[in-house]
This record gives C-alpha cells, structure tokens and sequence, in this order.
C-alpha cells in the first residue's frame, strides 16, 4: 500500500462522485474539497486568485505577494511575526500532503500550485496512474503503468528544467533522487526501451491469437467503463469464481481470458482494462497491447452500469464508444445493460425506455450477478455469429478414418453445433461462413458424403440445443 496521504480537492465539476472514488480507491484521506463554479479553470492556479488565497490560508503557507512587502513600522513587525506563528500552527493542523485537482492540469499551473501551496500537485490522471500501479502485478502490467508514468511526466520534469529549479519541488520524483535534467533523459531513454519490449509482447500475442483462431474460437472481449461489472461478467459466464471482483475503480488491468462455462462452446471471453473520461492519448497508448485484446476480438461486450444516473451514463458511454469506435465497428459490439437488479420497480421501465433510446433496442438487460445473464449473453452471442454463416447439413461415413481427420477440419472452418450417428452415418450440423462454403463441399466430396447447406436466417435460436 502507498502512504496514505491527506489530501485537499480543486475541482470545478459539480458531479464528484467519480473523483471520490478515485481516492477512496488509492486510500488517500480527503480532509477538505475546494469547489468553485467556474466553466473553465483559471491558468495560474486553476481556481481563482481569491480563492487559492483561501486555500493557502487554510494550509497556512506563506502568500508571496505579502512576503516581498517590507515590514517596516514595529508594530507591522510583531504582527507579522504573529500572523507567521499562527500560520504555522494552522500548517501543523491542516498537515496535508497533496492537493487533488479533478482535471488534467498544465504543467505551468502545476508547478505554481506545488510552489503556492507547498504540496505535491496529483491531477486526475496522475491519480489514475498511480491506482494502475497499485494494482499492476504482472510483468507487462507494470511496464505499461511505467511508460504511461513516463510519459505523462516528462512535460512536468521539462517544465522543472526550463525554470532551473531543481531540488524545491516538494513532491516530485520522491524528494529528488536525481537531478532534474539527468532524470529528463533516463526518463526519455527508458520510454523508448519499454516501446522497444512491448514490440516483442505484441508478436507472441499475435501468435497466440492466430492459434485460437484456427481453432475456430469466437474470441468474445468484455469492455467497458471502469466499474461497469465486466469481471463479475466474466466470473458468471465461465463459472470461475477466481476471477477478481471489487468495487473499487481499476480493480482489473492485465486481460484475463476464461473459457465459456459450458465447454463444447467453443467461445474464449477476455476481461480488459477499464475505459475512464479524460486520459490523454499517451496514456491510452501505453495501454494499447491490452486494447488490442479488444480491438481483435470477434465481438466486443460492452458492459453499462445502469445503477448510474442518465448523465452518468451517457458521459461513460461516450467516453467508451470514444476509445472503441475507431476500431471496432458498431456491428461487433453487444450493448450489455449491467445491475438491472439495482433498479426500483418504478424506476426501471423508465431506465429501460432511456437506454432502449440512447444506446438502441438491440441491448441486453441482465446482472452479471445472476446465472441467468450467461443465457441471454450466449444467446445473443451466437445470434450474431451466424450472421453470416449459413447453416449445413452433413453426412459422412461413420466407418471411415478419413472422417475423423476431416472432422477436425470441419471444425477449424466451421462451428459445429451437433454431431450424432445414424445408421452407419455421421450426421453433423454446423455454421460456416459463406466464402469457407466452397471447401467444406470440397472435403465432404471427396468422402464421398451429402451436404446441405441451408440459406442465411437470422433468426434468434440458440445454437447449441
Ligand atoms: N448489484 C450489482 N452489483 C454488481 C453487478 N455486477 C457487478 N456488480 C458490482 O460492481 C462492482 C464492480 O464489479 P467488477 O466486476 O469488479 O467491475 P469491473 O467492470 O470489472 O471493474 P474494473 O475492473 O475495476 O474496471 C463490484 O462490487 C460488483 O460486485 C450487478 O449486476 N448487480
Ligand atoms: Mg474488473
């Protein structure tokens, strides 16, 4: 565990739910919140003048303007000397050790708030980062939480250089290990390293997933904002109560793969990093080969807290839809409504009208923390693979060896949904692709069997009987 900070919030957003859970997430102790409703934040301080004035009074450090003003008068001297012995008892008092801004913060404006307020400076997604490090266990996990570590410092280090002030940061770096420049390179150079290793991650991934895929799986990813319930989905429909589940914000950052619960399924679900509003493009980047766990699936559950409010949810979908639609098309996910059980009886049909509205009548409703959820989820599953498939009929010579190596083939370009025996025959059913028609004809000829193949339906039968 990190020390647990007290800590005081900037913020000018009047929802803080989500910025609460972010520090209750990492154990920090929020003494005191500093709202000021403002549409944007001011560039020096990110609140206002008098309001940072405020703050600085309750933390009780020292104003600079008041500090340059000669004290001349005795009288002004022993006020002064009192109104310093009050501060410093107000600093002991408040003894905090961070201010939480709820926004990305500009270096200029960081460096101003660690020297105006004598703290560390942690902005949301310096918060953020530091929850991914504490949660990352596996190796890649943690050097992915490095590089976006990295990267979202090295503007804050550069600004430190530019200003020449090495050392006077009171948070920064642990206290200054280094000095600010020789850290500015190390930093750059081990940024490119990292790159360097997850080139060689990403081939033994690609390996891995062209092997699944001649396997002829369905590779099914569960996305979706941070929270939503993707891990407890995935415990339900692979019946591996392992899986870890918590109510806290980033609980799973490295992908977990389980298999279908039933295991003639042929469907892998991969569990994946939470989507949150406001991370930079670099942080997302960091994060990429974990998206990417995403980005090639075959089909995409995008999982939706619908315990939220209607701003709730509309602001986490589209900062969802802002990371997958680039690289998944509309077609390959699954709008999966989650806490359906959270939902009073009155306010559920107008929950579902909104949803069914905004997101589109093609959603589930289910709670992931019913058995009932892994039908619905497996049925519209398999509705969707078929789309595209055509079913056929096959029958071959049960007595033949050839036919159980061609089984096996059938399987790699097929999903095969039964297979029985009938008079000396094996009969099986299955779902092929429209272009893989040609040569599953070819194999079943040559074996001297029947197909059928049926026309395309999209119908909504599960299938698997
Ligand atoms: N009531 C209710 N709670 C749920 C449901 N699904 C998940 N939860 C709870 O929501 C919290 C978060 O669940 P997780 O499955 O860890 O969520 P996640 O999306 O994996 O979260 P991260 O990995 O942190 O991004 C836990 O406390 C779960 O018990 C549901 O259907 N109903
Ligand atoms: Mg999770």
């Amino acid at each position: 565990m990190p020390e647990k900070k007290r800590v005081i919030l900037f913020t000018i957003k009047e929802e803080q739910g989500e910025i609460l859970s972010l520090i209750d997430t990492i154990g920090y102790e929020l003494v005191k919140v500093f709202y000021q409703k403002r549409r944007k934040p001011d560039p020096n301080y990110f609140l206002g003048k008098g309001r940072f004035e405020e703050v600085q009074e309750f933390l009780g450090v020292k104003d600079e303007d008041e500090e340059d003003k000669e004290l001349r008068t005795i009288v002004e001297k022993i006020e002064g000397k009192k109104k310093e012995k009050e501060r410093k008892k107000r600093r002991e008092e408040a003894d905090i050790d961070a201010v939480i801004v709820d926004a990305s913060v500009r270096p200029g404006q960081h460096y101003r708030l660690e020297m105006g307020l004598e703290l560390e400076c942690i902005d949301r997604i310096g918060l953020i980062l530091s929850i991914f490090k504490e949660h990352a266990h596996t190796r890649e996990a943690k050097l992915q939480v490095e590089l976006a570590r990295l990267q979202y410092q090295l503007p804050l280090i550069k600004e430190w250089v530019h200003r020449g002030k090495e050392g006077e940061k009171p948070g920064f770096m642990g206290g200054g290990a280094y000095d600010v420049d020789v850290y500015y390179l190390m930093a750059k150079r081990r940024i490119s390293r990292i790159k360097r290793m997850f080139q060689d991650i990403e081939k033994d991934r690609e390996v891995k997933r062209e092997i699944r895929r001649k396997g002829n799986t369905t590779v099914v990813a569960i996305a979706g904002y941070t929270n939503a319930g993707k891990s407890t989905l995935l415990r339900t429909l692979s019946g591996d109560d392992n899986v870890y589940v918590d109510d806290k914000l980033f609980a799973t950052l490295s992908p977990v793969t389980r298999r279908a619960k039933d295991r003639r399924r042929p469907v892998l679900f991969t569990d994946t990093v939470g989507f949150i509003d406001d991370l930079p493009t670099e942080t997302i980047e960091a994060f990429m080969s974990t998206l990417e766990e995403i980005f090639t699936a075959d089909l995409v559950l995008l999982v939706i807290d619908i315990s939220d409010s209607e701003d709730e949810i509309r602001r986490k979908l589209k900062a969802s839809l802002d990371i997958l639609l680039p690289d998944v098309g509309n077609d390959r996910i699954i709008y999966v409504a989650n806490k359906t059980d959270t939902l009073s009886e009155r306010g559920k049909e107008r929950k579902i009208a909104f949803v069914i509205n905004n997101i589109g009548n093609d959603t589930i409703f289910i709670s992931a923390l019913d058995g009932d959820a892994r039908t619905r989820v497996m049925r519209k599953i398999y509705s969707r693979v078929k789309k595209g498939r055509n079913r056929v009929f096959i029958k071959l010579p049960a007595e033949k060896e050839e036919t159980y190596r061609a089984i096996n083939e059938i399987k790699r370009i097929a999903i095969v949904s039964s297979m029985d025996f009938k008079d000396e025959r094996l009969e099986i059913t299955a779902y092929v692709l429209r272009d893989k028609i040609d040569h599953l004809e070819h194999i079943v000829s040559g074996l001297k069997g029947e197909i059928i193949v049926f026309p395309e339906k999209d119908d909504d039968v599960p299938l698997y009987a």
